[in-house]
């Protein structure tokens, strides 16, 4: 029905333009020639992005506790994704594997995707990872306790089952992945990398997903969430994103200006981020843009950025509104 509706008030919109254009030609002056029409960029309805539920999809995540590899809490909000994800109606395949951090602890990880549309060849994919760091390095207190990354990890997945619940609704036209991928934040702390500095500790998940990719995936672009969802966040023109996908960086921040939201994607290039993303463009070779909350003006990352700081309380509705609706209006905007 919804679907229905959508492409009815389409064609109304679409008729309603040449109706107005035929009425404004002059009667008088009979001509073979058409009268020439304005390009009328294309009209597309677009959901609304709900900043609320994601908020709720947010504070759940936090509320089982740092979802650490190897842990309960982890383990239960697995769980809760692949159960959320079923009732929206989207296929759900869980890859499961083993991999080992720069101490060589070994830890069992779920990269868990949910897939919308999955015979259509035409799709794109969101990523963003679930996991939460185990410690808090760049912390004055307590800094071997793993922090509740309500931000760094919660923020991006909030987003996704949004994303998920609102084309569940309303189909796109494409096909659409949303990849929930473990392990990112393994790296050594400071300290550790000054000395042996192993750019390859962190986004463990994403390397396993990247050597046992699913046959034949060849989604059109991807878009990774980090660190979405905190007050005044700015989005650069990332560095990595600019050199394995510019088109579409260009794409999503022409939609976000479009749509009123250049406060948060700056038109700007900063950062050179190894993020899952980095793996993904060069590895699986699918061009995918980071939006991370970066800037190197004011120190980089925010000044949350792994400490215990990353709670709830930073967590703010306008942001994911600002990222949330602009994901929508790149999936629905996109033709099969
Ligand atoms: C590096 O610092 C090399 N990567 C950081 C990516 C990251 C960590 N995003 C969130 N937490
Ligand atoms: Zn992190």
């Amino acid at each position: 029905m919804a679907q229905a509706g959508v492409s009815i008030s389409k064609w109304i919109l679409t008729l309603g333009c040449v109706s107005i254009l035929a009425s404004c030609s002059t009667p008088d002056k009979k001509t073979d020639t058409p009268p020439e029409l304005p390009v009328v960029k294309n009209v597309v309805q677009v959901p609304d992005f709900n900043a609320d539920s994601t908020y709720s999809f947010i504070k759940t995540q936090v509320d089982f506790g740092p979802r650490v590899p190897s842990t309960k809490a982890h383990e239960k909000c697995a769980e809760w994704y692949i159960n959320k994800l079923k009732s929206y109606g989207l296929a759900v395949h869980v890859q499961e594997g083993t991999v080992t951090d720069y101490e060589n602890r070994s830890m069992k990880i779920k990269n868990i995707m949910g897939s919308f549309n999955p015979g259509s060849k035409a799709r794109i994919v969101l990523f963003s990872h679930w996991d939460s760091r185990r410690i808090a390095d760049d912390d004055s207190v307590r800094k071997n306790e793993a922090i509740d990354g309500a931000d760094d990890g919660a923020s991006g997945c909030g987003v996704m089952l949004e994303v998920a619940r609102q084309i569940a609704k309303v189909s796109p036209q494409i096909g659409v992945d949303v990849m929930f991928l473990d392990a990112e934040d393994t790296g050594e702390p400071h300290s550790l990398a000054m000395a042996k500095h192993t750019e390859d500790a962190w986004c463990l998940g994403t390397q396993y997903w990247t050597k046992n990719l699913p046959p034949d995936y060849h989604p059109r672009f991807g878009i990774l969430l980090d660190m979405v969802g905190a007050k005044n966040a700015t989005f650069p023109m990332e560095a990595n994103s600019m050199a394995f996908a510019s088109d579409y960086v260009k794409k999503i921040w022409q939609e976000a200006a479009d749509i009123g939201f250049s406060n948060f994607f700056l038109y700007t290039e900063d950062g050179q981020i190894t993020d899952d993303h980095f793996y993904i463009n060069r590895d699986a070779k699918i061009p995918t843009v980071d939006i991370i909350n970066y800037n190197s003006v004011t120190g980089g990352f925010g000044s949350y950025h792994h400490t215990h700081a990353d709670n709830m309380s930073i967590i703010d509705r306008n942001t994911l509104k600002g990222v949330g609706q602009t994901l929508l209006q790149v999936i629905y905007s996109e033709k099969p």
